[in-house]
């Protein structure tokens, strides 16, 4: 059987060697993934928030509560803030560790930039096998507030913001802007001193802040995740998000956005890399013997004169 027949037999095996053919950029990943892309649908959602947050041990107690739903789960973890598979997915597998036994979780790191669209493709295009593999739910955590490389909110269906009581990281979330874009939030390690009062201030800040698509008022939640704790909730308010989704209709809209957001990735990490290479021309631009325009022109192989609208 060759790799797209072992695939849709249901070889975990052939799962994982697609995403990792998927994330080199390799061309037999783009083909594999053409003849995949648009089967299954899967609930996503995106759990960010700053290192330690607890974004790891919540999601571990998250795969813990859709299998006691039965459903079939996939945890993409993904790090831009090491190239190499660092320190901080050694972390995240240790802490799903105990899911690993269970051929109904499906637990895999990102960290390559060589795929097409960098990581950020890497991630979309490694979502789309994933639903085509037959998961009803992906989890996908991600470092950074706000600035990182990979776009959660425009990814996931559902984003969570996990946040602590640990001083500064609320004021960090409001200035990135992660307020607008996700739609749950959670304050993990309610078990440490000061987490009531980030709580209010989160609730003050979402009442003053502009309305959101069909009106949906983002909860905000507690837990400790070693625990266990404020699981139940977290998952219902990921249900009711998925729910007010359905509704309104804007599960489409959610699927347009992560279309746009994967060719702009592409189109990204192309000039990247075209300027990378093209470096005779960048050296005219700094003479100042062409403007930034020409110079992009032709790194694209346009003719001249043809701007980009
Ligand atoms: N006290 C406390 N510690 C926690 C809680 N949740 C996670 N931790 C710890 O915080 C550290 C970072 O957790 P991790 O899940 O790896 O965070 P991530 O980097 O956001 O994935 C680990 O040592 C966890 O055991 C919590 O609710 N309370
Ligand atoms: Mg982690």
């Amino acid at each position: 059987m060759n790799l797209y027949e072992r695939f849709l037999a249901q070889d975990a095996r052939a799962l994982a060697r697609a995403i990792t053919l998927v994330e080199a950029g390799y061309p037999e990943g783009q083909a594999l993934l053409r003849r995949l892309r648009g089967r299954g649908r899967a609930r996503v959602v995106g759990l960010t928030g700053s290192p330690g947050a607890g974004k790891s041990s919540l999601t571990d107690r998250l795969i813990e509560e859709a299998r006691r739903r039965n459903e079939r789960v996939a945890v993409l973890a993904v790090d831009p803030s090491s190239p190499f598979t660092g320190g901080a997915i050694l972390g995240d597998r240790i802490r799903m560790m105990r899911h690993h036994q269970d051929p109904m979780v499906f637990i895999r790191s990102l960290a390559s930039r060589g795929a097409l669209g960098g990581l950020a493709g890497a991630t979309v295009a490694t979502l789309a096998l994933l639903e085509a593999f037959g998961f009803d739910r992906i989890f996908v955590e991600t470092v950074g507030v706000g600035q990182s490389e990979v776009d959660i909110a425009r990814v996931a269906d559902t984003t969570v913001l996990v946040l602590t009581p640990a001083a500064g990281d609320a004021v960090q979330a409001f200035k990135a802007g992660v307020m607008e874009i996700a739609d749950v939030f959670v304050v993990n390690k309610f078990d440490l001193p000061g987490g009531e009062r980030i709580v209010q201030e989160l609730r003050t800040t979402l009442e003053l802040a502009a309305p959101r698509p069909g009106g949906w008022k983002p909860p905000v939640l507690t837990a400790v995740a070693p625990k266990g704790e404020g699981i139940p909730e977290l998952f219902e308010a990921i249900e009711a998000h998925h729910q007010h989704l359905l509704e309104h209709n804007l599960l489409e809209a959610d699927r347009l956005e992560r279309a746009r957001f994967e060719v702009e990735s592409v189109i990204q990490e192309w000039g990247r890399r075209k300027t990378r290479e093209g470096q005779a021309l960048i050296v005219r631009v700094a003479r100042g013997e062409l403007s930034p325009e020409e110079a992009a022109m032709e790194l694209m192989g346009l003719p001249r004169g043809v701007e980009a609208k």
